[in-house]
């Protein structure tokens, strides 16, 4: 599967995010060539419980997959620090818009989130995230998100053809 067919399969899944006016609607899935099922989870903003992001959503989905039976109480955070020595060495995070670095108050960023994901050795789980846009922008400025990722060793990929849409569903209901 290229980049571009998979970044179609995260927009189908920004599409099923409900509107709101405070965020965009993102869609989001990793991917692991090596693996039998390649694609490993799905998410999209508010579709897991609470104020939730498309990258986080596949975090805590995989989580739950994983059976490892985490709860708020267990912390913010803590879903990635367990599922990050789990993940396949070659996975892929795909996401119709670059990952956060800011958020509105009391939530972690999914930059942090990605940079919580270890693998036992320590090293980053996460090694490539490809893109549609980057954040527009309307709520926090400019997002220093991929630099942040790039400074963490992590290749950062912009696949362009599908800006227009990805912004379309993005701001649907603004
Ligand atoms: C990404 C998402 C999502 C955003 N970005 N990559 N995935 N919603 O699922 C970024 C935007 C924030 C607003 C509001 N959106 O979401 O900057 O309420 O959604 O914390 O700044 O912040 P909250
Ligand atoms: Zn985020």
């Amino acid at each position: 599967m290229d980049d571009l067919h998979l970044l179609r399969l995260a927009l189908d899944c920004a599409r099923k995010s409900p509107p709101k006016p405070t965020n965009f609607r993102v869609g989001a899935l990793l991917y692991s060539p090596s693996s039998s099922s390649q694609i490993l989870t799905t998410g999209y903003t508010l579709e897991m419980p609470g104020n939730t992001h498309a990258e986080q959503s596949c975090f805590l989905k995989l989580a739950d997959f994983h059976a490892l039976h985490l709860t708020p109480e267990d912390g913010d955070g803590v879903v990635e620090e367990c599922l990050g020595p789990l993940l396949p060495e070659d996975v892929v995070l795909y996401t119709t818009m670059e990952p956060c670095n800011k958020r509105s108050v009391g939530n972690m960023t999914c930059v942090e989130r990605i940079l919580r994901l270890r693998r036992r050795g320590g090293g980053v789980a996460i090694k490539k995230v490809v893109c549609g846009v980057s954040e527009p922008e309307k709520f926090v400025g400019a997002n220093e998100g991929r630099k942040k990722l790039e400074s963490a060793g992590i290749e950062v990929v912009h696949v362009g053809g599908l800006e227009k849409e990805i912004l379309e569903v993005a701001t649907a209901g603004h």
